[in-house]
């Protein structure tokens, strides 16, 4: 039973056991709802306490439950609710370590609250895409107030229960042990009548309509695409202006029309997927982890410093190498500007700078960071000055102490070879600038030892980032795929866009920026390189030489203050260049091609199904583990919209057979060796099956 009833006493005490969070599933509901019924029943039982077994109280309704028949089984999370709220005798919830969501509304449900501090207090399903759908939006204003509850609702931030002592939300804050507390807080309300219910409370706020139409532009300006948080508003305008079974009822209703959206969907497919990518079939979860206790990091360049800057804001010591003072010099300064930088904009205190500075240190001894228990090369992308590298550490590393590179696309298996311990070696493929940027890809070599992947991957965690594993392939996940998107957006430009054409298009479609935009930014000279290795290594791959045109007039982007576009000194935006166009049409002029008008929505399908065909082939090889990784190095790594949920996830919310026609139609134009549909493509459409 995932609700288990027991009597101690005059006190029944119910509690919540469906690991890991309490998730609110249909049998702890049914568990709960019995309970109840059973203690009412018992002319002994004097008062009901309501506990959460585990890491707290409950993490809210079984979001697994969504979409599915469970979700809308009575008794429904409301039902329960009402049950509890109307027990004759009085019910306590006692609170620990997470009280959110539907948990936090079946504890204001309950007659009284009481809790002990650090647990995490929130209504965080804004970030679900959905609002609180069992009575948060009308209870939480009475008993927090107008202005905290909206905030807590329509950003979903958690706050410490500490933080709320003071407040109606808990009638008694336990200092000791919480079920001991809980029994003598029972036993003293025990007979206290009228039951008190939250619902009775009345909401004072003067000139209410003006803060919620406040609000409301407050919450318009910052939602974006996604519906949910100007819903909340409502909601809660509901619980300010109507009775409480009508606002009762403007909530079911949001919700139901919010659950649906596949912005929602987007977000809880997201969710999950944060999650599952730390889940690696073949690597037991109790794997025995390597101890991550202090770091290097070879090259003190932008990857190299901002890769030391992870470990030093998780408090790991890391010794930055370099071969030359200068450059070492020159790296250390930038890591002080960019955590000067953070403080500047107030997201560091002066002591958290220096304590943060004080776990860097710089050497170019090799000697000094023998004893570090990972090392992280971030030197320049090429084979024989890894080689070197990797020499050198397996000489000086100690035993058992993790090599890994930050390659972006070279040969992991290979790499490791220029060691005698290929099972320590494993890719760190950090985004840059990498202490800001989430992903981590985690490349796993043939001989990369298990626990040296379930290391890397916790550590991934304890460097806040998310960690997706990729196999060995030119690319890994998230390049491999960026090189087919960046191949279509160069052919575009043959056939009649412009840089802005395509920027502006697939920018509307929600990517945070176009590929020129992006190429500029990133700079157009490392593209180029790439693609002069690919002529020689694969030469069957075609790509638009537009782009070599631009890098041979020193149009390497920002940092050339010229690239695809123009740029003003200390002005990032992106100005056209009348000479790229020019550049751009007399090329087709030269390849014979007439320049046609090219729709948005061709722009965006060949943009974004080159990514989800060549996605196809990365599951089909087993690259990368599941679809959801992919979506998840989109997501955190190259500014898909999160409202869509990734290419994998945007492809299934199309449809893959409407995905497979799209490809199959630009196959028939200028470059069908572009579009061979992936044969799990053609598989999963042929059977109306989904990648996710
Ligand atoms: N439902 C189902 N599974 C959940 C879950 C949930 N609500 N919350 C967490 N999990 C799983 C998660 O997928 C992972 O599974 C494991 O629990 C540990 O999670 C009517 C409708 C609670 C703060 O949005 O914020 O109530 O990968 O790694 O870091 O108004 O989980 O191990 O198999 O995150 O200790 C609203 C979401 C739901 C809370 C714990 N509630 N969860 O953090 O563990 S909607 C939420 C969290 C709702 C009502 C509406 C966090 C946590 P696995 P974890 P953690």
């Amino acid at each position: 039973m995932t609700a288990t009833y027991r009597e101690q006493g005059d006190i029944a005490v119910i509690t919540l056991n469906n690991p890991p969070v309490n998730g609110l599933g249909y049998d702890t509901r049914k568990g709960i709802v019995e309970g109840i019924l059973q203690a009412n029943e018992n002319a002994a039982i004097r008062a009901i306490i309501l506990a959460g077994e585990g890491k707290g109280f409950s993490g809210g309704a079984d979001i697994r439950e969504f979409n599915t028949p469970k979700a809308l089984q009575e008794p429904w999370l409301q039902t329960v609710i009402q049950i509890v709220e109307n027990s004759g005798k009085p019910v306590i919830a006692a609170i620990h370590g997470v009280a959110m969501g539907g948990g936090l509304e079946l504890a204001l449900g309950c007659h009284y609250r009481v809790a002990v501090a650090g647990a995490q207090i929130a209504l965080p399903e804004v970030k679900l895409g959905i609002l609180p759908g069992a009575g948060g939006t009308q209870r939480l204003p009475r008993i927090l107030g107008l202005e905290t509850a909206l905030n807590m609702i329509v950003s979903g931030n958690p706050v410490m229960s500490e933080k709320l002592a003071g407040t109606k939300l808990f009638d008694h804050m336990i200092t000791g042990e919480l079920m001991a507390g809980a029994m003598d807080f029972a036993r003293k309300v025990a007979d206290v009548r009228p039951l008190p219910k939250v619902r009775d409370i009345s909401i004072t706020y003067p000139n209410a309509d003006g803060y919620l139409q406040f609000a409301r532009n407050t919450v318009r300006t910052v939602a974006g695409p996604f519906p949910a948080p100007l819903k909340c508003v409502d909601a809660v305008a509901a619980a300010v202006n109507k009775k409480f079974d009508d606002g009762l009822k403007v909530e079911r209703d949001l919700f139901l029309e919010l659950v649906q959206t596949s912005e929602s969907k987007a977000l809880r497919h997201a969710f999950f997927g944060e999650r599952a990518a730390s889940k690696i079939p073949d690597v037991p979860a109790d794997t025995p982890l390597r101890t991550i206790r202090s770091a290097a990091v070879i090259g003190a360049g932008t990857m190299g410093g901002g890769i030391a800057m992870n470990f030093a804001n998780a408090g790991i010591p890391v010794k930055v190498l370099e071969v030359k003072q200068e450059a070492l010099d020159k790296g250390m300064n930038i890591l002080r500007k960019n955590y000067e930088n953070s403080m500047k904009k107030g997201k560091l205190t002066q002591e958290q700078l220096e304590k943060r500075l004080s776990l860097i240190s710089g050497t170019m001894s090799y000697d000094d960071i023998g004893q570090a228990d990972i090392v992280i090369e971030a030197v320049f992308e090429d084979m024989s000055v890894k080689e070197v590298v990797f020499k050198k550490l397996d000489e000086v590393m100690k035993p058992g102490a993790i090599l890994a590179s930050n390659t972006s696309t070279l040969d992991i298996d290979k790499i490791a070879a220029f060691t005698k311990r290929p099972q320590d070696v494993i890719g760190t493929h950090f985004f840059s600038p990498a202490n800001v940027m989430k992903l981590l890809e985690i490349v796993r070599g043939e001989k990369t030892a298990k626990d040296v992947l379930a290391t890397t991957m916790a550590l991934a965690k304890t460097i806040r980032k998310t960690g997706v594993v990729s196999g060995v392939c030119d690319g890994f996940i998230g390049n491999r795929m960026v090189e087919q998107y960046i191949r279509q957006a160069g052919f575009l430009l043959e056939e009649g866009c412009l840089p802005e054409q395509v920027d502006k298009a697939i920018e509307k479609f929600g990517f945070a920026m176009g590929p020129f935009r992006m190429s500029d930014l990133a700079g157009n000279d490392i593209g180029w390189y790439i693609r002069k290795r690919r002529y020689v290594e694969k030469p069957e791959v075609t790509y638009s030489k537009v782009a070599d045109l631009l890098c041979e007039k020193g149009r390497f982007g920002q940092k050339t203050s010229a690239g695809w576009y123009d740029y003003k000194p200390n002005d990032r935006k992106a100005y056209p260049s009348d000479e790229v166009n020019q550049m751009i049409i007399a090329h087709s002029k030269d390849l014979g091609i007439e320049h046609r008008k090219i729709s948005d929505q061709e722009i965006i399908e060949r943009l974004v199904y080159a990514l989800v065909n060549e996605g196809a082939l990365i599951l089909e090889e087993g690259i990368a583990m599941k679809a959801s990784d992919i979506d998840m190095v989109y997501l955190t790594g190259y500014g898909f919209p999160l409202f869509r949920g990734g290419p994998m996830f945007y492809a299934d919310t199309i449809g893959l057979s409407n995905v497979l026609m799209a490809i199959n139609r630009y196959g028939k134009g200028r470059h069908p060796e572009a579009w061979v549909p992936a044969p799990l493509l053609v598989k999963l459409a042929a059977e109306s099956q989904a990648f996710n």
